[in-house]
Formats: C-alpha cells, sequence, structure tokens
C-alpha cells in the first residue's frame, strides 16, 4: 500500500514508518520538520493544521500513483490549552480528510487515545470499544472530537476510519500502570498495519495495547481488524518500581492525565 504517515519525525511516527517500510508499504512520511538524515522513503514537511499546505502535498502525491491511506499521528502527545488541543487533533483530522475526500484516498488510520474515555472508573469492569466518551482532559476532548469527524466522513464520504485509542507506547512499560496499558513497539506497527488492511472497516475503534497480562481494555476489536499483538508488559515486571502515585492512577483510564494536576480553565488559564 501507498501510505501518508504524518507526525512521521515523531516518536510514533520513527517507529511506524520504519515497521511499515519493511513490511512492504510504500511509506511517505509528513511532519513540520525535514527528513532525518539517511530516511529511505519520501518526505514532506507541512503542518497539517494548514488545509492549503495539507492539499498541496496531496497534489504533489498524486502525480506519483494512488495514495491508498493516511496514517494520522501528528499532533500533540500531552495536555495543552483547549485552543491547542483542538488545532492539533480536529484541524489536522480535518484537513486530511478534506483533502482524503478530494483526492479519494480512501481510509484513515487515528492515533486516537485512551484519554477519549480517560475519567472511566476501573471499577467499571472491562474498557470496551462501547465506552461512551470520558475525556479526562482537553487533549482527551480533541480526540473525542476528531473521532467524531471521523466517524462523520465515514457515514457522509464513505471513508474507511479506524481510531486507535493507543495506551502507553514506550520501548518498555514504565510504571505500575503501564504493565496494563502498554503499547510495544512490535505491537504498535502490527496494529496500524491490522487497521490499514483490514477488509471494508468503515468507522472502527480499537484500543491499542500489548498483550499484556494485567490489561483489562478490550483487545477484542482490534483482534476483529486482525491486530494480534505478541508482547507482554508482564515481561519488564521485575523492572517497574511501585510509586505512591500507583493507587490513584489505577482509579480511572486515564491514569495519570486524570487526577487533578491537570485541572484548570478551559479557557483563559
Ligand atoms: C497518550 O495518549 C499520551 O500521548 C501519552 O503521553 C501517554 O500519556 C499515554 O497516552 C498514556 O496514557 O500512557
Amino acid at each position: 500500500m501507498r501510505v501518508l504517515v504524518t507526525g512521521a519525525a515523531g516518536s510514533l511516527g520513527r517507529v511506524v514508518t520504519v515497521g511499515l517500510a519493511e513490511r512492504g508499504h510504500d511509506v511517505v512520511g509528513l511532519d513540520l520538520v525535514p527528513a532525518p538524515d539517511g530516511t529511505p522513503f519520501a518526505w514532506h514537511e507541512a503542518d497539517c493544521a494548514d488545509a492549503d499546505a495539507v492539499e498541496a502535498v496531496f497534489a504533489a502525491l498524486s502525480t506519483g500513483g494512488r495514495l491508498d491511506a493516511v496514517v494520522h499521528l501528528a499532533g500533540l502527545p500531552e495536555e495543552a490549552s483547549l485552543p491547542d488541543e483542538l488545532t492539533s487533533h480536529v484541524i489536522t483530522t480535518a484537513a486530511l480528510l478534506d483533502a482524503m475526500v478530494a483526492h479519494r484516498v480512501p481510509r484513515l488510520v487515528y492515533a486516537s487515545s485512551n484519554h477519549a474515555v480517560g475519567r472511566t472508573p476501573r471499577a467499571d469492569g472491562e474498557l470496551t470499544e462501547h465506552a461512551l466518551p470520558r475525556p479526562d482532559t482537553y487533549y482527551g476532548v480533541a480526540k473525542v472530537a476528531a473521532e467524531a469527524l471521523m466517524r462523520l466522513f465515514a457515514d457522509r464520504h464513505g471513508i474507511d476510519a479506524v481510531a486507535c485509542r493507543i495506551g502507553s507506547f514506550l520501548e518498555e512499560p514504565a510504571s505500575v500502570r503501564g504493565l496494563s496499558t502498554w503499547l510495544s513497539h512490535g505491537d504498535g506497527v502490527r496494529m496500524v498495519e491490522a487497521a490499514l488492511t483490514a477488509p471494508a472497516p468503515g468507522f472502527a475503534v480499537l484500543y491499542g495495547i500489548s498483550a499484556n497480562t494485567r490489561a483489562w481494555w478490550d483487545l477484542e476489536p482490534g483482534r476483529r481488524l486482525g491486530y494480534e499483538p505478541e508482547d507482554d508488559a508482564e515481561d519488564f515486571a521485575d523492572r517497574v518500581e511501585p510509586s505512591p502515585d500507583d493507587e490513584v492512577e489505577a482509579e480511572l483510564v486515564g491514569g495519570p492525565f486524570a487526577t487533578e494536576q491537570f485541572h484548570r480553565p478551559a479557557l483563559g488559564g
């Protein structure tokens, strides 16, 4: 498949671009910054929040053959102001979806986040794809809104749109919470490839975690799309130090993002 990967220079993007290229996909990177030295695939520099710049990238790509999908990984990875979060996640997704419709690109795979449902209590039981939006931060609010936009474009334009609610994408789990929420680098690539290649998923949500022994987020929605995780955070459990925050972080899906440290006014604060 020919795939445009946004945020190609970011922590997810660096792993996913290389992983997809190794699996035989024709990857095109897109980022605000230039390609790292030695990048073996095509690269465009543009701000995904700038609709004209995004359109120009799609126009340039249309001369090189059909683009099969966009993997949208660009965006702030943490809490910021509400306007910045909306720009980073909703406006960028809108610019990409508009360009996809204009250039008949049929599929979007999006790095959504567990923080879209981060205020869901663990006591509610297994976290399924049917959990109602329950963001824990403005970051989570923007992920919810980006998912809603994907659903709208799936319904209106028939775009296949897979929202991957990613847990903690790290080389190794870094906290007790991470023993449940970890997504390994290898599984991250497997997840994106499954979301890219699943036959006709329409709009779909999956939880992006590894096959962690302590997982309590439903892996079935991913498995239905062909995502078979292979790693388990438990293999690293001996290296994870307990912390006084573990108990409070275990109460809600979003862990630290759902704690009081992020309480602030929506505007002007
Ligand atoms: C995310 O969505 C964030 O981008 C990342 O910074 C982590 O907080 C991660 O979720 C997590 O929940 O561990």
